[in-house]
């Protein structure tokens, strides 16, 4: 069997610089070495609760953001999760194997439930399940996610080995792949959290929707440290964060960055960084607007139906390893 990539990104509002650097941009770098399937989890995004038809518009805006950063659907699979039943069918068998125990210990879902007080969804704990039967249901090698995720990827290769123990092996064995560099874009508002889609205030996050105007304005507010020298330094974590989303946009190395901000403040730092994110943007932006709604249609709906048809095939083993027959 060729060797395989999952990986999605739920469409719970406007993905971020942190989605492209840490998940997004790696997605597109290893489909030509892997057979790869990219999902839009829009099933995830439902584990809080969402306006239906800003979902609709989100689902299909994620999948055009998909194909802007260069996903090629000649290769890889695009989809959007709800097409393919299998993902819900896999993921309740997965909740009756995984532990209440270990989706409490999940910290996305602690901190997630700390924001919705007493009205946690049940889907917001058994997250996790669903994810596993994401990877799972595609005999997944390797899953290119961001720090955030690392977690729920150790808690799938449990799951996985839990069911090959008890019904006979089944399920590959999946690897995260978390890059060295940008794995945890932090919020521009406070460099003690991450970048986050569904954060309250909007200036923490710079999205793949923004204009020029906004970028720049988000990056000039952006907090810094104390201290006026512009280097990767640990202790400095809001200038070394710009530092890193620099990085990454222009591939240029640490120490030709440190050199070429030596002597220069945090206002060229900024300047800087926002031209060259505004630069990014543009053509990104201007390839979303080419994609038509008829070529999105049809390319996730061959997306769906390559999709099934490898997920047909995993459900039908799991079925019959657990005894579930019908007439
Ligand atoms: N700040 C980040 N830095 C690097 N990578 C990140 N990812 C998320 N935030 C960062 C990675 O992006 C992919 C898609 O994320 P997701 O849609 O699954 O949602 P998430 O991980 O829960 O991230 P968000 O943006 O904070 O969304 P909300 O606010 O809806 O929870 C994943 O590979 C993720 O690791």
């Amino acid at each position: 069997m060729p060797k395989r990539i999952f990986s999605g990104a739920q469409p719970t509002g406007n993905l971020h610089i942190g989605n492209y650097l840490g998940a997004l941009r790696n997605w597109v770098a290893l489909q030509h070495e892997y057979e790869s399937f990219f999902c839009v989890v829009n099933l995830h995004a439902i584990t809080v609760p969402q306006d239906p038809s800003a979902l609709a518009a989100k689902t299909r805006e994620v999948a055009r953001i998909y194909l802007a950063a260069g996903i090629d659907p000649k290769v890889s699979t695009v989809f959007v999760q709800s097409d393919v039943s299998e993902h819900a069918e896999l993921a309740w068998i997965l909740n009756c194997v995984v532990r209440v125990s270990e989706l409490e210990r999940m910290t996305q879902y602690k901190d997630k439930a700390k924001k919705q007080r007493e009205n946690v969804l049940a889907g917001l704990l058994t997250y996790p399940a669903l994810m596993a039967a994401d990877i799972l249901l595609y005999q997944t090698d390797l899953v290119p996610v961001g720090h955030d995720q690392k977690q729920h990827l150790e808690l799938t290769r449990d799951l996985a080995s839990r069911f090959n123990r008890d019904f006979g092996e089944t399920f590959r064995m999946p690897e995260a792949f978390i890059p060295k560099v940008g794995a945890k874009i932090q919020a521009l508002d406070d460099p003690a959290k991450k970048m986050s889609k569904s954060d309250e205030n909007v200036h923490g996050s710079i999205t793949l929707v923004d204009d020029a105007d906004t970028v720049r304005r988000k990056v000039k507010r952006a907090v810094t440290d104390s201290g006026t020298e512009v280097r990767f330094d640990a202790s400095r974590p809001a200038i070394t964060n710009l530092l890193t989303i620099y990085q990454l946009l222009t591939g240029k190395t640490s120490v030709e960055i440190e050199e070429h901000f030596a002597g220069k403040g945090y206002a060229q730092l900024k300047s800087e960084l926002a031209e060259v994110t505004v630069e990014f943007l543009r053509p990104f932006q201007a390839r979303m607007n080419a994609i038509g709604d008829e070529e999105l249609r049809s390319t996730l709906a061959e997306g769906a139906e390559k999709a099934r048809s490898i997920a047909r095939e995993t459900m039908r083993a799991v079925k019959e390893r657990m005894g579930i027959v019908g007439a």
